[in-house]
């Protein structure tokens, strides 16, 4: 079956590697339709080895789409989404805006496929740290059991968007020039205090809420909930922007229901879906974001017992969140409903 896919956020960071893993994947698209704000409206982007012109995201451009892809950020899904649902389309949403909606299903192929089908117009792509997280915690949920799970992130600045890569590179030249560096967005693009992220990391991700936490933290917590469907799973997430362009990394304690073997625990990781384990450290063998950039499994290494808790585990968890994190998971999604 060939169908007509909506990119909305088609010239954005996630937007990009949307296209890209739908050419990738072969993908059966019908028609393109890549949208953006009225700014880009005209321009084009590279398709299947062809131009395509990007139109700017009104609800009639979303007459006689299939599936839709948005990424332009929460406000503009909220406004859009449901206009392009009345318009016949299922959209995958990659914003926080649906993503506690109880009415909208929270989908990570490799943990919860089976909630696709109960979707009623709106599919939510959760948060890229939590997708890597859960990726790499579904064997061990599944083989031992675990409520408890502390997790600190080292998250690359693509997860706020092509413009935060550029002020990154821009600030690392100016640095190492000498000069002053310009901060426009980091940490948090609205707020009106900026800290350079070059040469730097910085304990915040995303605006602060009521009990301390950041939203990014938070939505680690009750996402992982939802996605596993079980309210019993506490997490304590501490998010940290780091000078990276591409990938996140996540140092996870989590404490398992049984007692293990740590070459059991290797197994499970190791012949998961959408899991690479990369577990040697006496030959300094595992996974770092400048070398994953670019693909779209979960890497797991580090694995260890807790010197203290017998039961606990210790991994590191990496994964492109442009990809697994963002547009590998919202394309696996498109393409379980295709099949359906
Ligand atoms: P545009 O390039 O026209 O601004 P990123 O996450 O990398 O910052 O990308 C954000 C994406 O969301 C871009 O494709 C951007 O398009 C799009 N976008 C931003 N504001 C709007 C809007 N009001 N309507 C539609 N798309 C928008
Ligand atoms: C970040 N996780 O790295 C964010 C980006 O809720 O989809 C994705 C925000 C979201 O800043």
């Amino acid at each position: 079956r060939q169908v007509t896919v909506a990119v909305l956020g088609a010239t954005g960071a996630v937007g990009e590697q949307i296209l890209k893993n739908l050419e990738q994947r072969s993908f059966p698209v019908k028609e393109l339709r890549p949208l953006a704000s009225a700014r880009s409206a005209g321009s084009t982007i590279r398709f299947r080895g062809e131009e395509v012109i990007v139109q700017e995201a009104t609800p009639d451009a979303f007459e006689g789409v299939d599936i839709a892809l948005f990424s332009a950020g929460g406000s503009i899904s909220e406004r859009l989404a449901p206009e392009a649902v009345k318009r016949g389309a299922v959209v995958v949403d990659n914003t926080n805006a649906f993503r506690m909606n109880p009415k909208v299903p929270l989908v990570v192929p490799e943990v919860n496929a089976d909630e696709i089908k109960n979707h009623q117009g709106i599919i939510a792509n959760p948060n890229c740290s939590t997708i890597q997280m859960v990726v790499a915690l579904k064997p061990l949920y599944d083989r031992f059991g675990f409520d408890r799970v502390i997790v600190s992130t080292y998250q690359a600045v693509s997860g706020s968007g092509a413009q935060a890569m550029e002020e990154l590179k821009e600030q690392s030249r100016a640095y190492l020039a000498g000069e002053e560096m310009k901060k426009e967005i980091m940490p948090v693009g609205k707020l009106d205090k900026h800290y350079p992220i070059a040469f730097n990391a910085i304990p915040q991700c995303d605006v602060a809420q009521e009990n301390g936490f950041t939203l990014e933290e938070m939505k680690m917590v009750r996402e992982t909930k939802k996605i596993f469907g079980d309210d019993s799973i506490g997490v304590t997430a501490t998010c940290v922007r780091v000078p990276v362009l591409r990938g996140h990394s996540e140092s996870v304690y989590v404490e398992l229901k049984q007692d293990f073997d740590l070459e059991e625990v290797r197994d499970a990781l190791r012949t998961a879906e959408g899991v690479v384990l990369e577990d040697d450290i006496d030959q300094q063998v595992y996974p770092m974001p400048l070398e994953r950039a670019g693909r779209d499994e979960v890497f797991v290494g580090r694995v260890r017992r807790d010197t203290v808790n017998p039961r606990a585990l210790n991994l590191w968890v990496v994964s492109d969140n442009l990809l697994k994190g963002a547009a590998t998971n919202a394309v696996q999604i498109a393409e379980k409903l295709v099949q359906q």
